[in-house]
């Protein structure tokens, strides 16, 4: 969405300005009651979880509503300093790729999963845009354990979104890019032959939520931008919005801006899953990652896939058509009842909602009007149920209050749009500060939900809030729409650039949370599972620590006879077993920093010392009253020295090693 920010003024002559039309009357908009609605008292917890992406920074952050208090930063697909992820030697292969070790990505789009169409509070999948990816998120433990890479996709951008039981996670691919089996070294001007849209089919273990790449589909060069799955009477059917059907490779916001309409794609995924199982589609050799977290070893793996299946236009040639929509539709929205389909056109004057009853029908009577690149194109009034005249200037995004109500989106005219899905009436506006991308109402996009709140999601804050700049906070801004007339209730700064959001009410996650985390059920190779147990042991120039913490000492706390040039690991095990007691890690001069260790799991820290000297190492979390006494040493002589090995805690030395010979084990 970054780019709308820049949407030529050529492409959308119609808009005088686009920083014209910002709303005004900030304290007018916001009601004498607001204070009161968001207040949560202390010692109170939230109505709903707020699952917000966070754009460019690759978490995802947990506000709690009404406060629009920040709970957590979760590390998805960015290297994460408050605890390590992406540093620590467990959590280092989730970010593997086949493009090696990747440590920030940019992460758009959240779907909680569902049980018939409803947020079931289980897990949470969250796309990575620039490296194509998918994670999924334990909501018992907060954790990334699970992130698969997309292969013949770039830019995965239409993604996550589910089906309404979460058979499966769908993607589309962004950019239209060669097949990983041709060959992609070809002029860029070849885009109309040789590039292709791909379609990601992710099929999810309904009980442990494993993800593996089902089957992908080879459509049309052409960007998919959003996608939602159908609902109810529509659930077997994936919707796309799709821009630039004009195949542009330079110069998109001009030369994609030319068509009329572009569309909506409209895939039958049973049916597609039916071809796969009776053998159809051809196997492309290719390269993918996949990485799964064992919460028993609190360790990742990665492991690379070399294949997958690929439905072609000619054997999806039941299964998928176009119906077009005007023009370069950005969201694809479809509403609680499953029979109509909203897609917003960024540069359309109204807002098209198609009726799944008339697309089904229009299929039946082959009411067509051509073919694109071999996908038939439904007729425009063969799918419609109708337009939303006037809503306002760039429609976004829709979500539903599951009152018969859709909310748009007006990135240009920055206003939130309610309008009646049956008889297309505007029935209020708000305005937003400013620019908003997403909306979100908790399960707003499910077929049940909770229609209390809705939360815009604001791309530029400009006069909000103290300024910070260059680069100001962007923004969420929450509503109460129990009402007819939405009302302003709440600003709150947002961390990174949020783009879609989930929630859902706090106890379904809460009580669920596991809050013992038994010492005995550490699984992790190197655990330490008491102090007695503690130790340093060498092998040839890699040195392994055994250390424990609790509060508040490390054990050992003194350690000698390590050598420049020496590989160290230390593996740290937190003996605490309540959850909310987890121990810092750090070493003075190392490149990796810092550990934070949760309570009952081991961590290791890898550190390469370059001098000799005496290097200090502490806890980094505050953990009780002598947590400033929670620290030590470490003494590193010159490569090929001969100081011994030894290690003690309260200088009890009977643990010593003598000095061992390189190559020989301890
Ligand atoms: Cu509109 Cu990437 Cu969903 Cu942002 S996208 S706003
Ligand atoms: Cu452990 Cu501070």
């Amino acid at each position: 969405m970054k780019s709308l920010k820049l949407l030529g003024l050529s492409a959308i002559v119609a808009v005088t300005a686009l920083t014209g039309c910002k709303p005004k009357g900030t304290e007018t908009a916001v009601s004498g009651d607001a204070a009161q609605k968001v207040y949560v008292a202390p010692g109170k917890y939230d109505e709903f979880y707020n699952f917000v992406s966070g754009g460019f920074n690759g978490q995802v952050n947990v506000y709690g509503l009404p406060s629009g208090r920040l709970l957590k930063v979760l590390p998805v697909f960015s290297v994460n300093p408050e605890n390590g992820y992406g540093y620590s030697e467990e959590t280092k292969p989730m970010l593997e790729t086949s493009h090696g070790f990747i440590p920030w990505d940019d992460q758009h789009h959240l779907s909680l999963s569902q049980t018939n169409a409803e947020v079931d509070g289980r897990w949470l999948f969250a796309n990575a845009n620039n490296t194509p990816r998918v994670a999924r998120i334990d909501l018992k433990t907060f954790k990334t354990v699970e992130i698969l890479e997309l292969p013949n996709s770039a830019g995965n951008h239409s993604s996550p979104f589910l089906t309404e039981n979460t058979e499966y996670v769908v993607a589309g691919t962004r950019f239209a890019v060669p097949m990983d089996d041709a060959n992609g070294d070809v002029p860029i001007d070849s885009f109309k032959e040789n590039f292709k849209g791909v379609l990601s089919f992710i099929g999810i273990d309904q009980q442990t939520g494993g993800m593996d790449l089902s089957f992908q589909i080879e459509a049309p060069g052409i960007n998919f931008d959003l996608s939602h799955a159908g609902k109810k009477k529509s659930g077997d059917w994936f919707f796309f919005s799709c821009y630039n059907s004009e195949k542009a490779n330079t110069l998109l916001e001009v030369n994609a801006s030319q068509n009329d309409k572009d569309f909506i794609m409209a895939v039958n995924w049973k049916k597609a899953a039916e071809l796969v199982k009776a053998g159809k589609g051809r196997k492309v050799v290719t390269e993918y990652a996949h990485n799964t977290w064992d919460e028993s070893t609190h360790s990742a793996t990665s492991t690379m896939k070399k294949e997958v299946v690929v439905l072609s236009v000619e054997d999806m040639k039941e299964a998928m058509f176009m119906i077009p929509c005007p023009k370069s539709p950005h969201g694809c929205d479809v509403d609680p009842t499953g029979e109509y389909i909203i897609g917003s056109g960024k540069l359309a004057a109204l807002i098209p909602v198609f009726s799944f009853d008339k697309m089904i029908k229009a299929i039946a009577d082959k009411n067509f009007a051509g073919e694109y690149d071999g996908v038939q194109v439904i007729k425009y009034e063969a799918a419609l149920h109708g337009e939303v005249q006037k809503p306002g200037l760039g429609p976004l995004h829709t979500e539903f209050d599951g009152k018969g109500n859709a909310y748009t989106s007006m990135f240009v005219s920055s206003e939130v749009v309610k309008w009646n899905i049956k008889d297309l009436k505007v029935l209020d506006r708000q305005p937003t500060f400013y620019s908003v991308g997403h909306l979100m109402i908790p399960g707003g996009d499910s077929g049940k939900p909770f229609g209390k709140y809705l939360v815009a999601y604001n791309k530029i804050t400009k006069d909000r809030y103290l300024p910070t700049g260059p680069e100001l906070a962007q923004s969420a801004q929450l509503y109460d729409i129990s009402g007819d007339k939405m009302k302003l209730l709440l600003d709150f700064p947002t961390f990174g650039e949020p783009h879609y959001a989930q929630a859902l009410p706090g106890d379904m996650i809460s009580k669920n949370q596991v809050k013992f985390f038994k010492i005995a059920d550490n699984k992790h190779p190197y655990a330490t599972k008491g102090e007695a147990e503690s130790k340093v042991v060498r092998e040839g120039n890699k040195v392994h620590v055994y250390m424990t913490s609790i509060r508040s000492h490390f054990a050992p706390d003194n350690i000698e006879g390590i050598r420049v040039g020496d590989e160290v690991y230390f593996h740290v095990t937190n003996l605490e077993q309540d959850w909310d007691v987890p121990h810092g890690f750090a070493i003075k001069g190392n490149e990796n920093a810092e550990l934070l260790i949760m309570p009952g799991e081991t961590c290791t820290l890898k550190w390469i010392p370059k001098k000799p000297g005496m290097y200090p190492m502490y806890c980094t979390d505050f953990c009780s009253a002598l947590h400033q006494e929670m620290q030590g040493y470490v003494r590193v002589s010159p490569a090929g020295s001969n100081t011994p090995l030894i290690y003690s805690l309260n200088n009890k030395k009977d643990n010593a090693q003598s000095p061992v010979k390189e190559g020989e084990t301890k």
